[in-house]
């Protein structure tokens, strides 16, 4: 019989990251609440109060929200006085070596396992040098980082450890939630996020002194009414954007239900086309945030072919973290012999297509997706 046609486009894009909306009548009370106040920003009630809900969640003793992932990130480096060099992955959204160039910090890129897309800890034991201050270790894509070997190795080593699980909020592992390992965590809560303050981010850590000199920093480094201990930037969140954070906080658990049924249809779909691998999530108790998915080598058609084809039916796929953060400048200006160390890397980063997921992404419309995918009569 002749192939079947291929599928229609979509009248609506889909995209990845589009924004998950909160109960608008609830998100408009709380700002109404915020004007009346007239306490806008600076430490106001509806930042402590989602400071305090954002802990007892994660079971983690401190929580300081920021204005978004990137300072936090940024605001966390200088908290634990960082200097010299400190490894990261490549294979990460441009922001996590961003914060730390920013802060006068050298990333080291090391190279990543290619089963979990995490850095790979014999990579990171082979990038370290007298200079190494720390290591920055990617919850990437909501999959935890292997906190237990880069723990032994940063104990070994004398260097601080500490995570960017901008992705991982509502992510556990073996039980614990992350945002309890390293010296701290920090979470984005942007927009593309399941739980979002529209843009936000917050530091969590155990170690009360860490969460001390972080809501310093935050501050422009007050600890009094005229008088600074540190040097501080503006890294507070706003009133308006916790009061959305607040109301994205009580659908949570609902969302993440969307997001794992949206995992295992296209696990479903996607099963039995062997040149296709979906990146394994923990769809028992954890968040799935992103669909990644890889493109063996010796697929029938190209992934940059196949993104075009997704493109041109309106599923606006993407290619998330091509081509790795050390091919970006200024980087790739800075550290031109970078790529000869991360070979997986590299490679990964021909091979990834990223697809929409959310609310708007209907079992119908993921499986519309796969007949996109794995239909031979495009071209
Ligand atoms: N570390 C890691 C590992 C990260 O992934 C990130 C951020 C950070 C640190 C830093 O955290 P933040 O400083 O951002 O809090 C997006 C997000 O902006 C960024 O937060 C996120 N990671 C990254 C993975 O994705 P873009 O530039 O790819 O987003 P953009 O503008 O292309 O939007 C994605 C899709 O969503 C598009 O199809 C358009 C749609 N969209 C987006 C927005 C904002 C909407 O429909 N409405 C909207 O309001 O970075």
């Amino acid at each position: 019989p002749p192939p079947p046609p291929p599928p229609r486009t979509f009248t609506e894009p889909l995209h990845v990251g589009r924004p998950v909306l909160v109960d608008r009548d609830v998100f408009l009370r709380r700002a109404a609440e915020v004007l009346d106040r007239r306490w806008l920003t600076n430490d106001g009630e509806m930042v402590r109060e989602l400071e305090r809900r954002i802990a007892a969640r994660l079971g983690v003793r401190h929580c300081v929200c920021t204005c978004n992932g990137t300072a936090a990130l940024e605001i966390a480096a200088r908290a634990l006085e960082l200097s010299g060099e400190v490894i990261l992955p490549s294979w990460t959204f441009v922001a996590t070596a961003n914060a730390l160039l920013w802060q006068g910090l050298t990333p080291v890129f090391a190279d990543i396992d290619p089963e979990t897309h995490n850095l790979d800890p014999e990579a990171v034991r082979r990038a370290i040098t007298p200079r190494t201050s720390a290591i920055l270790g990617v919850h990437l894509w909501g999959r935890p980082a292997p906190v237990a070997e880069l723990q032994a190795l940063a104990k070994e080593q004398g260097v601080s450890l500490f995570f960017d699980a901008a992705h991982a909020f509502g992510n556990f592992l073996d039980g614990t939630s992350i945002g309890n390992f390293g010296a701290c965590e920090i979470f984005s809560f942007h927009a593309t996020k399941i739980f979002s303050t529209l843009e936000g981010g917050a530091i969590v850590t155990n170690d009360e002194v860490l969460a001390g000199r972080a809501r310093l920093i935050r501050n422009f480094g007050f600890d009094g009414l005229d008088h600074t201990a540190v040097l501080g930037v503006n890294g507070k969140m706003n009133e308006i954007c916790a009061a959305f954070g607040l109301t994205s906080l009580e659908r949570f658990d609902d969302l993440i239900a969307v997001y794992r049924a949206n995992y295992l249809a296209y696990a479903d779909a996607l099963s039995g086309v062997p040149w296709l691998r979906l990146l394994p999530m923990d769809a028992e108790s954890g968040a799935c945030p992103y669909i990644v998915l890889e493109i063996a080598g010796d697929a029938p058609v190209r992934r940059d072919v196949l993104l075009a084809r997704l493109h041109s039916r309106n599923v606006l796929a993407r290619k998330y973290f091509w081509p790795g953060v050390h091919a970006l400048e200024p980087y790739r200006t800075l550290f031109p012999d970078a790529a000869a160390r991360l070979p997986r890397t590299c490679a990964l980063a021909e091979k990834v297509l990223v697809l929409p997921t959310g609310t708007d992404v209907s079992c119908a419309a993921i499986r519309k997706i796969a007949a996109i995918l794995t239909t031979t009569n495009f071209e």
